[in-house]
């Protein structure tokens, strides 16, 4: 299952844990590395051992784009993962990798482009029901932006995007039947591949959910990652509060980066700034979530074969070393000082939580 009706509303079915319980992580967070200006530094893994090294490091799941785990392999790869004590979290199409999206996927104005990207994405939500039994369906956008000027016509994108997403989730709902259909999460991003793109942030991602015709908005959510929130220049425990105040704060990329990064570091959660990280888990706290929370990061440039899940593995230990520091934040106290308008007060207390005075 996964929506069920309360109170006559459909919400997500998604597996519940005690924060802290539950990590996920993707595929594509172990590998050679490189890039257009970095060394290949280490070798390719086969699966299972990078099921053996994700589940070493302490996480329950793990996640796939339909260009790691093609659909005909999908049967071998599950059997891979479960022999292996994990289960697959979510799923993704590919929307970016691939020739036909170079200039954007579900808000291009080419309509063959567009049915290229439901195609996928339909196949790909038919895999994770029937065979991953996947809890959810992320869809980062990718390559939906421009890289000029007038690139595209703006109103039309953001329409256009609506409009794929309302399609494919009628698809879903009449193919598997409301019980069965995927949470579809949208992972937004303001820059990288493209110059701009979208939706760009959280409030982005709800206006086009907003879009929806209101029988189907039910069926969409948000999946906020850190570092794409802090390069669109947000802080991003304020886009976590507002993807909760909207009910649509239903997974979470957590990793490091810098306050205004350039390109999308994908550290270790906790590398570089540790009181980011707090605020993020204080948040995560206060709101209540439940759901398993994702990590989306990469080794560091240089890391060793041995050292390939270890940004995973010091992710968890940050986020554990977080939940400790939050540990001795009084809630009262805090929201005393945040009521009395204290910040001065809130920002010595903090650090003195940080430091265990
Ligand atoms: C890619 C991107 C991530 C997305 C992944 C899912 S792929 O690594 O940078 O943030 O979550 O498509
Ligand atoms: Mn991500």
């Amino acid at each position: 299952m996964a929506f069920k009706k309360v109170n006559g509303k459909w919400v997500p079915d998604i597996p519940e844990f005690e924060l802290g319980i539950a990590f996920s992580a993707g595929d594509w967070n172990q590998g050679p590395g490189g890039g257009r200006f970095t060394p290949a530094m280490r070798h390719e893994l086969d699966l299972a051992r990078k099921v053996a090294n994700l589940s070493m490091a302490g996480c329950k799941f793990i996640e796939f784009h339909d260009t790691e785990a093609l659909p005909d392999d999908a049967p071998k790869l599950l059997k891979i993962v479960e022999d292996g004590g994990l289960k697959v979290h979510m799923c993704t199409a590919n929307l970016f990798k691939r020739p036909e999206f170079v200039n954007g996927n579900f808000g291009s104005p080419d309509p063959k482009v567009r049915q290229a990207a439901i195609n996928y994405t339909k196949e790909y939500l038919q895999v994770g029901i029937e065979i991953f039994k996947a809890n959810l369906y992320v869809y980062w956008t990718g390559s939906n932006g421009i890289n000029v000027p007038f690139g595209v016509d703006y109103r039309g994108a953001y329409e256009r995007t609506a409009e794929c997403l309302a399609m494919i989730m009628d698809w879903q709902i009449n193919t598997f039947g409301a019980e069965r259909a995927l949470p579809f999460l949208v992972e937004p991003k303001p820059n990288e591949p493209p110059a701009w793109s979208y939706p760009g942030d959280v409030g982005e991602v709800l206006a086009v959910i907003s879009m929806l015709p209101p029988r189907l908005q039910p069926f969409f959510g948000a999946n906020p990652e850190t570092c794409h929130s802090q390069m669109g220049g947000k802080r991003f425990a304020m886009e976590l509060g507002l993807a909760a105040a909207k009910k649509k704060l239903w997974y979470v990329h957590l990793n490091g980066g810098s306050e205004n990064p350039k390109f999308d570091e994908d550290r270790a959660f906790g590398d570089i700034n540790f009181t980011t990280a707090v605020e993020i888990v204080w948040t995560l706290r206060e709101i209540g979530f439940r759901y398993p929370v994702g990590l989306d990061v990469q080794p560091l440039p240089g890391d060793r074969n041995d050292q390939q899940v270890e940004s995973v593995a010091r992710s968890l230990r940050n986020f554990d070393r977080a939940m400790t520091v939050c540990d001795r934040i009084d809630p009262k106290i805090l929201a005393e000082y945040q009521l009395d308008g204290d910040q001065a007060s809130i920002s010595d207390y903090f650090v003195s939580c940080l430091v265990n005075e």
